[in-house]
């Protein structure tokens, strides 16, 4: 049964009156079909007519009920089976009740008139006679429903109206929802209510030991059924459901958090001792580290490192050692080095000091996660000992003293400093210039110095260091006005020697900007190494052609027109001058002088060739009228801009207006005045030259590459004789056309400079092209044609490696060190050495000593007469004229794999070990054959690795390599 009764008793009768006739009610025993007495109420006066005899309940308090159902069993003897009675039996008889506050008092009278009636009451079933003529008794039961009821309570009463009639039983009772558990939820008993369309919502409790997720909810309907269960309870922590409660877990069992899931086993070498444990408790000596969950075991500090050892060279020591024997239990295993250095004893102690800032760990002295470390910079004649320690995740959580491998390593005989006081000779925002002597003449040649710096302020955080072979330097990329700390030590045969004091010196004093142009002090090194008569030849050249230019020339160079950091300021009669558009207070100025409005009827777009910054590159044609249409490209103008962008975008087209050279882009025109907004530009068929490069790999002769640098050259000739300086001269801003020629594009500065994606941020705040600029740009903004002729440099090598990326992967602040100690790319593979030797005068550290566009021409023109001079390869050369006397610090490769991944050919490592070439050393010996005979066919990659090789063997030559194995 879904619901419970709430019965109505105990019920009594009252027989009331008999109207008009002597019959009436009359209390009665008889026995049922099992012989059982059965009292009730009987009345039978069929033969009388007009009957009206009454019943009456006694008061029955009405409780919670809102709607009452009263069951009645009876039985009703049908008129046929009694003769002479028709007109006056009746088979029917009537329910009523009424309503009152309080029992009636006992004395009042009975007014049938007040109640109200439920219904007439029929049999299903009535006595039948027998053959023997016994009566079987025939119950019949029916039920009907009273109400609803608001009173505090009611009466029954029942009507005979000439019926033969006996109530065996009534019962009055009303429904309810019964109090339940659902879903770890209480719900108490609730009365429906009277209209059944509509459900009573009760919220349960959730039970002892739980807690409630969603509401629990439960729906109480009007058969007293429950309906629609809603949300539920969880066990707590340390709790399970066991049948509809939350039960305790037993000792050794947890449960850490809320919910269905049973208690689990603690897990290894932990214990919980009592019930409803939510945790266990590691056993002594093992612990769990904070963000362990609770669910794993618990764990111990490692054991001691094993096996250390040291190898030591001249620049590096190395530390190996072999994982403890006891991990702890744990995969979060780390190693830390720390260091100490033992300086002689002072009262019999021996005096020992920390030492891991003073020496540089590759990858890191803390938090190691291999077994080896390379330690640099330490200092000759010391003592240093060594200790690894293991750790993991808990070793912070266990024992004071952790068990740690140690090793004492010395040094061998370097001496001091030799570095006297350390001397500001001037400084710029963003440099500071100092020199040095030595203290004292020294048994070992200073190799170079290496120079440790740091902001003052920032001591903790970071250093930089850099290295120069002359007891000068010029520290770039500094912050204005901010105190640096310097010290310094030389390198001699024997290794480092220790540390100079340290010296604090500002940037930003009362030099500042002057010192650059005055050539005060002599700058790190440059690339160019003597003794290559080629070298000599290409220097005589352009020291001769640079003299034989003239007074005028001469002139105009001294007025620094072309070498001017401003530019639009030198108006020379005669001469037309670059004029810069932004020195139009109203920028559609500049457009309206320098450019031609094009009727947009004109134009006809046929298909998008690129995306540019302001929106597409479309190809498409220009009617010019009755001659043949020429085909353009047009660059738009995307809708939604903001005034600034328009300007930005025309700025360009200004810019473009005003040159008119073969070797540099021809602007058409422009659409100003309709949308979208438009700049129109020759068509160049080929598009951009480094990509055009590298569609053609290997496919050009030597002739034709020097004739697109010619080109190149004669277009950068006329814009720095215009006063114009590119700032992003590089393959990608060359564009090419049908039948070969190039030129120059892409103008514009800050747009060029936003847009390229080579651009990065220097410490000074400028976007710049690292890879492309001269060191002085970088350093402190100092564009001219001379840092374009170096940006040309870099773009003559891009040709001759068919659109290789210059310093391949290495990253912008290690091409900018590379460059400061005197490093340059080495020659493209097939590369003529003349052309290589002009590259390098291009990347001359001291701008003045740069070549002149023109003369750049007049020097490939010369080539180009005397095409022999292009036969002598650099591969043919048996060493390097490129190379630097010192070499950057590459990163130390261990590996084939890893120096394969280096120069992203990561693809050729099997290659490489299937030949037999498993060491550096012996990679450095291949040659180019070597290379196509292991496999590597695709000319750019055997470009890349020859390039590699070579720098490798400088390294190998310097010591830098150790010819490590695979
Ligand atoms: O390398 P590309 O083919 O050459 O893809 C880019 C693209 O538009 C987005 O700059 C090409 N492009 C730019 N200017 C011209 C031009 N004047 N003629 C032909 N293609 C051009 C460029």
């Amino acid at each position: 049964m879904p619901c419970i009764f709430g019965t109505l008793s105990p019920l009594r009768f009252i027989v009331l009156f008999r109207d008009p006739s002597p019959a009436e009610w009359d209390a009665t025993t008889e026995m049922d079909e099992q012989n059982r007495p059965i009292h009730m109420f009987q009345v039978c006066n069929v033969m009388e007519p007009n009957q009206n005899n009454w019943l009456r309940s006694n008061w029955i308090q009405r409780q919670a009920a809102q709607k009452v159902f009263v069951e009645l069993r009876f039985t009703l003897r049908d008129c046929n089976s009694i003769p002479w009675v028709s007109g006056t039996c009746k088979e029917t008889f009537n329910l009523f009740y009424l309503e009152t506050e309080q029992p009636h008092p006992a004395n009042t009278r009975f007014l049938p008139a007040d109640y109200a009636k439920v219904d007439t009451i029929a049999a299903d079933e009535s006595f039948t006679q027998t053959d023997l003529g016994d009566r079987i008794l025939r119950l019949n039961t029916e039920v009907r429903e009273v109400g609803p009821v608001t009173r505090r309570g009611f009466y029954l009463a029942f009507q005979d109206v000439g019926a033969c009639i006996a109530l065996v039983s009534v019962k009055v009772f009303y429904k309810r929802c019964p109090s339940t558990l659902r879903n770890l939820a209480a719900f108490p008993d609730t009365v429906p209510r009277v209209d059944s369309s509509s459900l009573v919502e009760v919220r349960g409790a959730c039970v002892e030991n739980a807690e409630e997720r969603d509401t629990p909810k439960l729906y109480c309907g009007a058969d007293g059924d429950w309906l629609v269960p809603l949300g539920h309870c969880v066990c707590s922590p340390g709790h399970e459901e066991t049948g509809a409660v939350c039960q305790a877990c037993k000792p050794g069992f947890y449960k850490a958090f809320a919910g269905n899931t049973k208690c689990s086993k603690c897990p290894p070498h932990s214990s919980s001792h009592d019930q409803a444990g939510t945790i266990c408790h590691c056993d002594k000596g093992f612990y769990r580290a904070a963000k362990d969950p609770s669910s794993i075991a618990c764990t111990h500090s490692p054991s001691a490192p094993r096996n250390l050892i040291c190898l030591i060279n001249e620049t590096a020591l190395f530390l190996t050692w072999s994982p403890p024997s006891d991990s702890g239990g744990r995969k979060d295993l780390t190693y830390n080095v720390l260091c100490h250095r033992c300086a002689g004893t002072s009262n019999g102690e021996e005096v020992c000091e920390p030492c891991e800032t003073d020496l540089r760990f590759i990858p890191r002295p803390l938090g190691i996660n291999q077994t080896s470390v390379a330690i640099l910079d330490y200092a000759k004649n010391a003592n240093y000992t060594f200790f690894v320690e293991a750790v993991n995740g808990v070793s912070d959580l266990g024992q004071v003293l952790r068990p740690l491998a140690n090793i004492t390593v010395a040094t061998d005989q370097a001496g001091p400093s030799l570095v006297g006081v350390v001397r500001k000779d001037w400084a710029s925002d963003n440099s500071i210039a100092l020199s040095w002597l030595e203290v004292e003449p020294q048994p070992n040649a200073i190799l170079d110095y290496d120079i440790k710096y740091y902001e003052k302020e920032q001591e903790q955080l970071s250093y930089s260091s850099t290295r120069t072979k002359n007891p000068n330097v010029i520290v770039t990329g500094l912050k204005p006005a901010t105190v640096y700390v310097f010290h310094l030590r030389s390198r001699t045969a024997a290794g480092f020697t220790t540390y100079s004091n340290k010296f604090e010196f500002s940037t930003g004093d009362e030099n500042s900007g002057m010192a650059a142009d005055q050539g005060q002090v002599l700058v790190v090194v440059t690339a160019a190494v003597g003794g290559f008569s080629l070298l000599i030849i290409v220097t005589l050249f352009f020291l001769i052609t640079g003299r034989c230019q003239g007074y005028i020339k001469a002139k105009i160079k001294s007025e620094d027109k072309r070498r001017g950091p401003f530019q639009n300021v030198v108006s020379i009669p005669g001469i037309k001058t670059y004029v810069d558009p932004d020195t139009y207070e109203d920028s559609t100025q500049a457009v309206h002088e320098f450019t031609k409005e094009i009727d947009p009827s004109r134009i006809c777009i046929e298909r998008v060739i690129g995306a540019g910054e302001f929106g597409e590159v479309c190809g498409g044609r220009l009617r010019t009228g009755g001659q043949r249409d020429t085909p353009v490209a047009i660059k738009t103008l995307k809708g939604g801009y903001v005034e600034r962008q328009r300007k930005d975008f025309l700025r360009e087209a200004s810019i473009m207006g005003q040159f008119d050279n073969p070797n540099v882009i021809r602007l058409e025109g422009v659409v100003t005045k309709s949308r979208p907004v438009m700049i129109v530009v020759e068509y160049m068929e080929n598009g951009s030259l480094d990509s055009f490069l590298r569609k053609h790999d290997g496919q050009f002769t030597v002739l034709q590459l020097v004739g697109m640098l010619r080109a190149i050259a004669s277009g950068m000739t006329y814009l720095s004789d215009m006063g114009y300086v590119h700032r992003d001269l590089a393959a990608r801003n060359i564009l090419v056309n049908e039948a070969l020629v190039c030129k120059v594009s892409d103008f514009g500065l800050s747009r060029v400079l936003e847009d390229d994606p080579d651009a990065a941020y220097t410490t000074t705040g400028g976007k710049i092209p690292i890879r492309w600029t001269a060191p002085e740009a970088i350093a402190y903004r100092k564009f001219s044609s001379a840092s374009d002729a170096w940006s040309y440099g870099i773009v003559m090598w891009e040709v001759m490696s068919y659109g290789e990326r210059p310093y391949w992967e290495m990253s912008n602040q290690d091409v900018i060190l590379s460059i400061e100690e005197g490093y340059r790319l080495p020659a493209p593979m097939g590369c003529p050495v003349a052309l290589h030797q002009l590259m390098l005068h291009c990347w001359q550290k001291e701008r003045g000593q740069r070549p002149y566009f023109n003369d750049v021409v007049s020097f490939l023109d010369k080539l180009t007469r005397n095409p022999g001079s292009l036969l002598t390869l650099v591969e043919h050369m048996h060493s390097f004229p490129e190379s630097p006397v010192d070499m950057p610090d590459y990163p130390l490769f261990i590996s084939i794999g890893d120096w394969l991944d280096s120069i992203k050919m990561s693809q050729y490592k099997n290659n490489f070990l299937a030949a037999g070439f498993t060491t550096l050393d012996s990679v450095s010996a291949m040659t180019l054959e070597d290379i196509r005979r292991i496999g590597v066919s695709l000319i750019g990659h055997q470009r890349r690795i020859v390039s590699s090789i070579q720098t490798l063997r400088l390294q190998l030559l310097s010591g830098q390599h150790n010819g490590f194995h695979v």
